[in-house]
Formats: C-alpha cells, structure tokens, sequence
C-alpha cells in the first residue's frame, strides 16, 4: 500500500472537511450580527420615535430643540396655539377617574417619606392609604374646578393629572369651585390660605403651581375633543362658565413662585409615565407673560 498515497487522501479530505465547516460558519455570521445589532442599537431608533423620551429631566434646551421645537421663538396666539398642538398631540395616556388615585399617590409623593402624599393647600404629608371621605382624608382636588365649564370627571380635562392634586377633604370643601384671588379670612387645616365669599387664595408656596396648572388647562382645552373651551379672565364670579380668575393674580402668582423641584418633577412623572405630555408653563414661566 503507498501511504504517501494515503496520507495526501487524508489530508485533502481534512482540508475539505474544514472548509466546508468555516464557509458554513461564515455563511452565518452576517445575519446573526445583524440580528444583534439592530436589537441593541440605541442612538438613532427611540430617539426618531419618542425624541423627548431620551432626554433628562429638566434639560430645557434639549426640550426646546425637541418637544418644544416648533413653539420656540414665538409670542402670543401664535405661541399659544403652538403649544396647544404639542401638549394635544403628544398626550397619548388618557386616565380614567378612578386611575387618578394610583397616579397622584406617583407624582406627588413625599420626598422624604414614599409611603406619603403632599396635600396641595396644607402641606402636610399624609398617607398614601388615608384617601377617601373623612374630613382628613385626602381627595382630588381638581384645581380648575370641574364646574367651571362643568367637563364632569369623564376621561378628559376631569381626569388631567397636570391640573390634579391630592388635598383634605375639609380643605378641598373650602375651596369649593371658588375662582382665584387674593385676601379673606384664614383657611382651617391649611396655613397661609384664605378664602372668602367668592374666591380661594393658596398658600405662597404653590400660589405659581395653581397659576401654572390653570394656564396649563388653558391652553390644552380649546373646545376639541366634545369638552369646552377653557380660558382664564379677570373676575371672581365665573360660576359655570368655562372660565376661571383672576388672571392679573394668577401671573403675579406665577412669577413670585417659581417652579421648584417638586413641580418640576410632578410634571417630568406625569410627561413619562402617565400622559406624555409637559405643562410648558413649568418649562418655560417666562411664557405666561409671552402669552397674556
Ligand atoms: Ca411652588
Ligand atoms: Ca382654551
């Protein structure tokens, strides 16, 4: 037998062994590779589809050139109807009544205590189970009062978190559906506010979120959607009608309390995980003046 013979055989069909085993091989890297890096490429995809998702809490400038791109630059009607057309278009979660309770035990949270709320006039901190009907038991307070344009608590500006605040039930009582203004005697349980026969005055630490809240609601409802068209004015006797005042308090409000943390993250909880869209005055407080 020659083995020379046999062994170049041998060698021959081990080398052919091996390149039909690498060509399949390679044959299959391409479309694993691909595979992997289409899951895990992160730049480009979430950004193109949820461009203010991306970004970090507080980051302006980056909600300027984003979520807030088309509004920049302008004043007045035009600015106004811009942002009614951004903070429209981008809310996509929608709660019902009944999932606000959840969601404000989320975006007002204590903290310094996660098992609390903050009650908005108070500012006490109470439990997260102490809702319902005792007088100091929290509710939700619905900052434009639901009579003003009487929208109910049906899916809608009855159930938008950006306007919703946990407070006592005695408290909540008091303010009623009154309007906004200065003056009148002290409040029960919620130090710093007063109220009269016609309107309710917050303490001064969320006098700017009431006015922010307000001209929030302001400029997401314009008569869309089968509910009225919200606007603020400068009276105290507003009754049912889809308005609420004072608008010269509420500015003043505005300016002489600043957005702080609290607001600004309540607003970046409900933007993330509740409704997707941003109350621009927490964004922007200059725009109030830029608007009214
Ligand atoms: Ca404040
Ligand atoms: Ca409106």
């Amino acid at each position: 037998m020659d083995t020379t013979c046999v062994t170049r055989r041998a060698r021959i069909g081990l080398a052919l062994a091996i390149g039909t085993v690498l060509t399949a091989v390679v044959a299959q890297i391409p479309a694993n590779a691909t595979a992997t890096e289409s899951v895990h490429r992160p730049a480009a995809a979430p950004f193109a589809s949820h461009p203010s998702h991306a970004l970090r809490a507080g980051d302006h400038t980056s909600y300027d050139d984003t979520y807030y791109k088309d509004a920049v630059g302008k004043t007045g009607q035009a600015l106004k109807d811009s942002l009614h057309r951004i903070i429209s278009t981008t809310q996509t979660g929608k709660l019902t009544y009944d999932e606000v309770w959840d969601a404000l035990k989320d975006t007002d949270q204590d903290p310094d205590k996660s098992g609390n709320v903050i009650l908005l006039y108070s500012g006490r901190s109470a439990s997260k189970d102490a809702h319902g009907g005792g007088e100091d038991d929290w509710n939700r307070e619905h900052v434009w009062a639901k009579s003003h344009g009487d929208f109910g608590t049906d899916t809608g500006p009855g159930t938008d978190l950006h306007h919703l605040r946990p407070a006592e039930v005695s408290v909540n009582g008091a303010r009623g559906d009154k309007d906004f203004d200065n003056g009148g005697e002290a409040v029960p349980g919620a130090p710093g506010s007063r109220t009269d026969d016609d309107s309710f005055e917050p303490r001064d630490a969320v006098k700017g979120d009431v006015a922010r809240m307000i001209l929030y609601m302001a400029v997401r409802y314009d008569g869309g959607d089968g509910f009225p068209d919200l606007e603020p004015n400068d009276k105290v006797d507003n009754g049912t009608a889809p308005h609420i005042g004072k608008l010269s308090v509420l500015k003043q409000w505005s300016k002489q309390d600043p957005p702080d943390s609290f607001e600004k993250h309540r607003n970046q909880v409900i933007f993330d995980k509740y409704q997707h869209n941003r109350n621009p005055f927490v964004d922007h407080p200059e725009w109030v003046d830029a608007i009214w």
